[in-house]
């Protein structure tokens, strides 16, 4: 038996996003929009780059050229390439990441969940997870890493968690979901998980449990949460 087994629940696996839960890219994918807006000729703010959380490349790019009311203004040929040109400096930002990128906690909470034998994955819709999990030096903790490369569907569609629950080996109602933006709470929800929310209240008020930052994340807590609904 894994996890707890009380009154037939089962807790087996928990599957995590990255940007805003396991560490903070957010802020990198800021620095590398921004430049690309202000090439273009757009102000591009932290208050709108909060809309971008968990939303895809090309989708973040249409946003940023609606913003500038430019929706009209390049082929796809062209937006191809200003998606490239941002994910190039992503990826040299990204290349300086370590351990110390952590968010609060959540070292602990995976070691945690390592020695209890609970199954570890991570559902992220950035195509470069694979590389932040290695900068972050985290690898060995995750038995599953589905990114945005292996889905057809972006959050909230379910399929990136229902993709990590099938190759985890486990039904999706004996999972743990752990997001920061509403669409992937929608999606942990609509993939009959169980949904933790980290940050605002309102925000991600979908959630069966929320926390207000990663440092209340603890293996303690989030197993009390998974048993009492
Ligand atoms: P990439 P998550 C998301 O990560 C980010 O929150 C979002 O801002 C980004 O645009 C998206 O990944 C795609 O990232 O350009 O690296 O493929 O929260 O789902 O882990
Ligand atoms: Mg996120």
């Amino acid at each position: 038996m894994k996890g707890f087994d009380i009154m037939n629940k089962q807790l087996n696996a928990v599957i995590f996003d990255l940007d805003g839960v396991i560490t903070d890219t957010a802020e990198y994918h800021f620095i590398a929009w921004k430049q690309l807006a202000e090439q273009l000729g757009i102000t591009f703010d932290r208050a709108f780059n909060e809309q971008l959380k968990g939303v895809s490349r090309m989708e973040s790019l249409e946003r940023i050229l609606a913003l500038g009311g430019q929706t009209d203004r390049y082929t796809m040929a062209e937006k191809e390439a200003l998606a490239h040109q941002k994910n190039e400096h992503y990826k040299q930002l990204i290349a300086r990441m370590t351990p110390d990128d952590l968010l609060p906690g959540m070292l602990d909470l995976l070691r945690e969940l390592k020695r209890q034998n609970i199954k570890i994955g991570l559902a992220s819709a950035s195509k470069n997870a694979f590389t932040v999990i290695e900068r972050l030096g985290i690898r060995e903790y995750f038995d599953t890493i589905v990114d945005a490369a292996k889905v057809q569907n972006s959050k909230p569609h379910p399929e990136i968690f229902l993709t990590a629950a099938e190759q985890l080996r486990v039904d999706p109602s004996t999972c743990i979901g752990v997001e920061d933006a509403q669409a992937g709470v929608a999606a942990i929800k609509a993939a009959n998980m169980f949904a933790i929310g980290v940050g605002d209240k309102e925000a991600l008020k979908e959630a069966d449990y929320i926390v207000e930052t990663t440092a209340d994340l603890t293996y303690d807590a989030i197993v009390r949460a998974f048993y009492r609904e």
